[in-house]
This record gives structure tokens, sequence and C-alpha cells, in this order.
């Protein structure tokens, strides 16, 4: 019997309990009010916008559930090849807009609401955030799920359920503070849990070693994985796939019964608490030998259990077809499963899939080796030195030990490769090996372990897998020419222009003639030949009035701070990072502020008025980061509260930014920043969705930006900074004292170190950017390079804000050259260039 998925069904004789899928507002109202009425959640005698959110949920939710009941049951009935998308991050933010806007029952349920007393808009404000990733990476992932489904691909993401997600942000006197988020707080409604399928997860323990020469991993500690299963909607279609989320469990056996009578409560309960802590928190800080054996044990958990659900059901299918028709073989498999890495966060699924194959199944290694490699492909989603995972050899052997000797091998395996048949490769071995052996700190690299191990590895945006062919993984490349792909990332145009910007989605679909764009997002491209007309400016003028109107409310109540709808939305929103450059932002702005200061109330009446809006957190021990926050909070302190300035210039740090909060900056911005230095970002997301919702980009040569910028045309980008080839001469300019600094630049540096901003001591930030070598130092991330070229950017953007016809005209070209940023697009092409999975509509 298969967990979760066999058994017998409620027999056909019983009729099914009265559909609750109503269309009308009052059978919805009266299905929304039984909600209220019988769920145990709350008292049943209130119904403020707590209950009313939670109820209204759960009604969406039986839908979800009859869609995704038909989905599993197609899919299980067809038996096409699936795709398991492994990733230790979703970002799936708010679901309740998104699922009644994809089921498109949006009008149905306002309308019911009203009749209940309560006002849709409001009542989707309830749901906290599922903030379940830090940034970029997972948010990509929740892109990718909405896109599965909406092209009907059977394909399913694994994640962990973290009890507490990505902290939430308070900004205080002293900067950034991290609180607990508390998302589970009062119960997620969009979540199932399985109860029947569970899973047995090892660590430690040692490898037993059979007369036959087999082995098996034995021994250490068991917890359990217990599934939580999210519906995933496609928009306009019945497919409903999964977002299958595990939670570690103790076994009932472990609490200790006898100590706990003993009046031993903490040790009678101490492996309980130790299988809660593995899904305790999204990222646990990896200072620490502890922290970093904890983060280890999540990554082999998520393989682990996702691998073995999948292989209990390959199996249960094997034998049904046994049973039945013909013969199935492992080598089959991956016919059957595509397993994609989301970067090398779970990169324990190879090592773990040979061991189930070999171990379990009791196949050769080079059997075992073909069906992994076969079924496995890798994301790289970074070029950063310390983003790339290296794991300690030693803590790798006492957590894995069984895991290691497979690593060895693959290692062992690859080396002999390179000696018989490339020995032009052979004094690169050293670097392109698994296992590095440096006695100091022996260290498993995972990157090398999955560009050995898959079929395919891509990077995610045309520049950056460049990059990886040219740079990280050069010497592979002349091995495997073709195991290296691009995919340029993407995002979904539901929740990223449909549902948040329901004014502007409505023009453009009266301009187009059609909706179809939301499915189809080149039709956009139909907007380009309108771009001068003006009844479409003057529409489009006014959907972007009233989106800032609704962000400047925002502002205000998240803020206290009130900001004019007339100035220039300028924002930049993302992780802080010293190599997204919040800091030539800041600087820029401060330089800004200083130059109104000088002038004189007549000069200042000619200038651009601009509200510069900058959010993002940062990661907690990331010392550089967490004074970036701080320097924005201050200058905002300085400038908002500047009389002089006021009406030219305003500073806003938005607080705990996330995926509900960008879902309000982005339709009201008009300028959005993305000012990595080049070949740093390896593709950026939020760009994407900033042109798409008709928002001037002003950018480097970075990451996707090459790509936005080739498809709606450089007369609408502001373009400036060195380029990626530039990159590497100029750091050894600078080492070599050649750099000369644009004394723009060093009056916004003095100007800080002056004390204008308070008292808080600067310079060390400022130092960074001084010096002349060394990462983290010496101005690695080339800002004071880039200032002066930014500053004439940032004029040219001022010159062009001033021509609101020039202006609206690049706003509707930005948006009508976004189409080829769908991660429909992105996902097609996974589908076909390394999946290999088709379509699977469900009826
Ligand atoms: C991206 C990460 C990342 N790249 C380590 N790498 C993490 C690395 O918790 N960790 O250890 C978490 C995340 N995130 C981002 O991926 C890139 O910086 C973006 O440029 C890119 O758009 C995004 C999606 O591909």
């Amino acid at each position: 019997k298969v967990n979760g998925t066999a058994g017998s069904g409620i027999p056909e004789n019983v009729p099914p309990v009265s559909c609750p899928l109503a269309d009308e507002p009052t059978e919805i109202a009266s299905n929304i009010s039984f909600h209220a009425k019988y769920s145990p959640h709350f008292s049943p005698f209130k119904f403020e916008p707590e209950q009313a959110y939670f109820s209204t949920a759960e009604s969406v939710r039986d839908r979800l559930i009859q869609q995704w009941n038909e989905t599993y049951l197609h899919y299980h009935k067809t038996d096409p090849k699936q795709t398991y998308y492994l990733s230790m991050e979703y970002l799936q933010g708010r679901a309740l807009t998104n699922a009644i806007g994809n089921l498109e029952i949006q009008g149905a349920y306002a309308d019911a609401l009203n009749k209940l007393g309560h006002d849709l808009e409001e009542i989707v404000e309830q749901e906290k955030d599922a903030a379940l990733g830090n940034g970029g990476l997972g948010r990509l992932a929740s892109c990718f799920l909405d896109s599965m489904a909406t092209l009907n691909l059977p394909a399913w993401g694994y994640g962990l359920r973290y009890r507490y997600g990505l902290f939430k942000q308070r900004i205080t006197k002293d900067g950034q503070e991290e609180l607990a988020e508390d998302w589970l707080e009062k119960f997620s409604p969009w979540e199932i849990v399985r109860h029947d399928v569970t899973f047995p997860i090892r660590f430690f323990g040692h490898v037993e070693v059979h007369p036959s020469g087999s082995r098996k991993w034995v021994g250490g500690e068991l917890v359990q994985a217990l599934a939580y299963d999210v519906p995933i909607p496609g928009y306009k279609t019945k497919n409903t796939n999964s977002l299958r989320l595990w939670e570690a469990k103790a076994c009932a056996e472990d609490f200790n019964l006898f100590q706990f009578n003993d009046g031993q409560y903490e040790s009678a309960g101490q492996l309980h608490s130790r299988a809660q802590q593995i899904c305790a928190v999204l990222y646990p800080g990896d200072a620490t030998e502890s922290g970093k054996l904890l983060r280890l044990k999540q990554q082999f958990f998520l393989c682990s259990a996702s691998l073995q659900a999948r292989f209990q059901d390959i199996i249960f299918r094997f034998k049904e077809r046994k049973d039945g028709k013909g013969s199935w073989q492992w080598s089959d498999f991956p016919s059957k499963v595509a397993v994609q890495l989301n970067d090398t966060h779970p990169t324990l699924a190879i090592p773990e899939l040979m061991r189930l194959l070999m171990d379990e199944e009791g196949l050769g290694w080079d059997e075992a080796w073909d069906v992994t490699t076969r079924t496995v492909a890798y994301t790289n989603h970074t070029v950063l030195p310390e983003a790339l995972e290296k794991w300690s050899q030693a803590v790798m052997w006492k957590l894995l030990p069984r895991h290691m000797e497979i690593i060895e091998e693959i290692d062992k395996r690859f080396m002999a490769v390179v000696h018989t048949s490339r020995t032009d490769l052979e004094s690169k071995l050293p670097s392109m090996r698994i296992l590095d052996n440096n006695p100091q700190k022996p260290v498993v690299r995972m990157a090398n372990l999955c560009v050995v191990s898959s079929h395919t590895v891509n990077g995610v945006a045309q520049l950056h897998s460049d990059i990886l062919k040219s740079e990280l993984f050069a010497d592979y490349v002349s091995i495997w020419p073709k195991k290296f792909q691009n995919k340029t990332n993407g995002i979904t145009p539901r929740r990223w222009l449909r549902f948040c910007s329901p004014e502007l989605s409505s023009i453009i679909t009266k301009w187009l003639k059609t909706d179809q764009w939301v499915t189809n997002l080149d039709l956009l491209a139909g907007l380009c030949k309108f771009a001068d007309n003006e009844d479409l400016q003057n529409e489009w003028a006014s959907a972007k009035m009233a989106n800032k109107q609704r962000l400047a409310q925002y502002i205000f109540r998240v803020t206290g701070e009130s900001i004019d709808p007339n100035s220039l939305f300028d924002i930049q929103v993302k992780r802080i990072h010293e190599y997204k450059r919040q800091l030539l932002n800041i600087l820029g702005v401060i330089y800004r502020y200083k130059k109104l200061k000088g002038m004189s109330p007549e000069e200042r009446r000619k200038t651009t008025p601009r509200t510069v809006m900058i959010g993002g957190k940062a990661f907690a021990t990331y010392t550089n980061a967490k004074r970036i926050v701080k320097l924005v909070n201050d200058v905002g302190d300085v400038v908002n509260t500047d009389p002089e300035v006021n009406d030219y210039l305003k500073v806003v740090f938005v607080p705990n930014y996330n995926v509900s909060a960008a879902e309000m900056l982005i339709p009201g911005s008009e300028l959005s920043q993305h000012i990595s230095t080049a070949g740093m970002e390896a593709s950026g997301t939020s760009n994407m969705k900033f042109a798409l919702n008709g928002c001037l980009i002003i950018g480097t040569l970075d990451g996707a930006n090459v790509e936005i910028r080739e498809e709606i045309g450089e007369d609408n980008f502001f373009l400036f900074g060195a380029t990626a080839d530039e990159v590497p001469q100029l750091r050894k300019d600078r080492e070599n004292g050649l750099f000369k600094p644009d004394p723009r630049f060093e009056e916004a540096k003095q100007y800080v170190r002056s004390g204008a901003f308070g008292s808080y001591d600067y310079n060390p930030l400022l130092d960074s950017l001084e010096g002349n070598s060394g990462y983290g130092r010496g101005d690695y991330f080339l800002v004071g390079h880039d200032f002066p070229s930014y500053m004439d950017a940032q004029a040219r953007v001022d010159e062009a804000y001033k021509d609101r016809k020039r202006w609206l005209k690049m706003s509707i070209m930005s948006t009508a050259g976004s189409g080829k940023f769908s991660s429909d697009r992105t996902i097609a092409q996974y589908a076909k260039e390394i999946w290999n999975i088709e379509e699977c509509r469900v009826p």
C-alpha cells in the first residue's frame, strides 16, 4: 500500500455530500457562513474580518480540493512523466486573491462577502504571507508552481514547512530588528495535513556490510517526515497541483514516559524537541557548528522524504503493472520522473537516490548511476563565492555515513574518467573534484557534485549562463558541452499584473481587445502601436495615479510618512546586499539632498520632485547590510523633516518588505533601481515585475536587465555602469592605485562622515568603499567607479520625467516589451528542453 495514494475509496453507492461549489453569491454566502458556524477554530458568534477571512478561505478551499482530487485521479489514470521540483524555499505570499482569481470567482466572492457585511479587499488583508523563503530564489519557485499548474503540467513542488518563516523586520532607532514571524499562529487554511503520508528519516548511524557485499545504513536516530499539501490552482484550468511541505515529527515511542513520570520532564521530551528543531526556522544562523549541522539536516530531510515518497509511488505502480500488463524496469525510472534541484540546497537528493536504488532496490552501481544522472537536473542561481555551498567532510561522515561513501565513489570515478580520457584536464582536477581534501578543512563541494551528477545544468539569465560556461564551470564544459543550458527566469503575470493591478489590466484588455495576454504574455507587444496614442496615455496615467495613491496610503499606514503622489516614485526593494548596491542608491540621494539644500528656491522649483523608497531585509548577521538599513532610515529622518527640501525629496525606508508589500509597491512605481555590480546578480526577477507594470528601470548591464533592455528597447532603459567584462580589470586597476574618485562621490561620503545624518558611526561602512583591495574592502563592488555614470543616468531620468508624453510612452513600451518574462515561457522551456514532460490536462 502506498502512503496516502492507494487503498479503497468511499463506496460508490454512497452519494457524496451535497456539493458546496455554488456559483451564485447567495449560495456562496451561505457556504461561507456554514464555515463560520461549523468551523471549530473560532466562536460561532463572532464574524469580524478575521473570522470572515478564515471562513471565506475554507469555502474557496472546498473548490480547490474538488479540482485537486480530479487532478490526482487524472494523473494516476494517465500516468505521465512527472517533475519533482525540490526547493528549500517558497515565497508563496497570500493565497486568497490568487485562488479566487485563478478560479475566476472573484466577483461572486466579492458580492457574497458584501451580503455578509464585509468587503473582499479588506478581508484579503487578514491573511499572513507564507514567507518560506529569503528572496528571488524562493519567489521564483512559487511563480514556477503557478505556471506549471496553468500549463497543465504534472509537476509538484517539494519543500519544508518551517514553523517560523523569514523573520519579521522592525525598524527601531538602532536599525533593523528581527522578530519571529508566526505565520501559523492561527493555522493556515491552505494546507491539508496528510496523516497517512509519513516516512522515516535517518540521521547519524553507521554502514553495515553484508557477506554478499551489499551495504546498509542502520542505527542512528529516526524522525518522521509528515506531509502537508498546499493546493496550487492553475489559471482558468481544472489542473490543481500540490506543493508538499514536510514537517518533522518524533515517533511516539521516542517520548520517554519513564523519565517523565520520574519528574525529568526535559530529558523525557528531548527527542521530540530535537525533531521539532528541524523545521523550526527557514535559515538557521550557520555561524556555529550546531547551526551548520541543523541546516544540513534540513537539506537531507527534504531530499530523503521527497524521494521516498516518489519511490513508494513508483514501486507501487511497478507492481501494479507487473500484475497487469508488461514489464517495468528501473531503467524506465527517468522516463517517469524528473527531479529539478533549485540550487545546490537539495544536492543530497543525488546520493540519496543512489542509496535507495542500490541499498534498498538492489541495483548495481552502473545501473543506479545511469538512472540517477538521467533523472536529476540542477539550476545554479549565483556565482557569489560565499553562496557556493561546501560542507565539512567530517560533519557529513557523522550525519550521513552512507552518503559520504557514495560521494567518495562518485568523486573517485570522476577522477578516473579524467585520468583515462582527458589527460589535458589533469591539472584542473584539484578544483574540479567533488572532494576538496585540503587538510586544514576538508569539504564536499556541492556545486561540483551537482554538475558531475546532473544531465543538465542551467543558469537563470543569458549573461549568467554565459558566465557559468566561461568561468565557474568552464572546465566541465569541455567534457560535457551539451550539458549546459540557459533558462531565463520569469514571473507569473497573474499575481504580478492581473491581480495586483486590476486597473492597468483592464486598460490592457480593452486596448488589445482580449484578455488572452494573461496566459500568452507575448500579446502585450500589441500595445506598441498605441504607445503614442493620447487616449491610451491618459488612461494609462490615471491607472498609474490610482496605484500611486493606493501606495501612498500604504506608506502612510506602515511608516506614518505622507508622500506626494505627484512626485516621481522611485523604488528599490530587494534583499539588502552590498552587491545589489543600495549604498550607491542612498549615496546618490545624499548628494541630491546636499545639492537641493544649496539651491535657491527658484532653482529647486525646476527640479523633478522625487520620493525614494528603499526596502528589504538584511541577513541577521550581515553587519554592513544592517548598517545600510540604518543609513537609509537616518537619511529619511533628516530629509523628511527638512522644510527646505521637503517638496522636492522624500526618502522612505519601507519596513518588512515581503510579497504582499511588493504587490502594493510595484504597481505604484515609476522608476525602479536594479543597480548591481555587473556580473553579480544572476538574473533578478523584480526587474521583470516592475517593467511589466510600466515602471522604467535604471540599471546596469547585469542579469536579466540585459534581456529586458533588449526587449523593451534601449531608449526606454536608463543604463549606466561598468560591464561584466570590464569588472575584473577595474578591480585590478583599483589594487594598483589607478582609481580616481569622482568629486561628487567624495562629497557624498564626506557629508555622511561629517555627521549630517546623526551620530551613528558610519565610518566602517564607508571605509568598505575605500582602500585598494580585498573582498568587502577596497570597494570590491565598484560603487565609486559607477557613481558618476549613475548620477548622469539619474539626471536623464529627471529630464525624461518632465516630458509627460515621453515618459508615458516609455512606460507603455516597458509593459509592451515584457512578454518574454512570463514564467509560462520559462516553464514551457524547462518542460521541453530539460524535463521532457508534456501537458496532462484534466478534462
Ligand atoms: C539567488 C540565492 C540564494 N541566488 C543561498 N542564490 C541562499 C543563495 O539561504 N541560502 O543559503 C538563498 C538564496 N538566491 C537569486 O536567485 C539570485 O540572486 C537572483 O539574481 C535570481 O533572480 C534568483 C532567482 O533565480
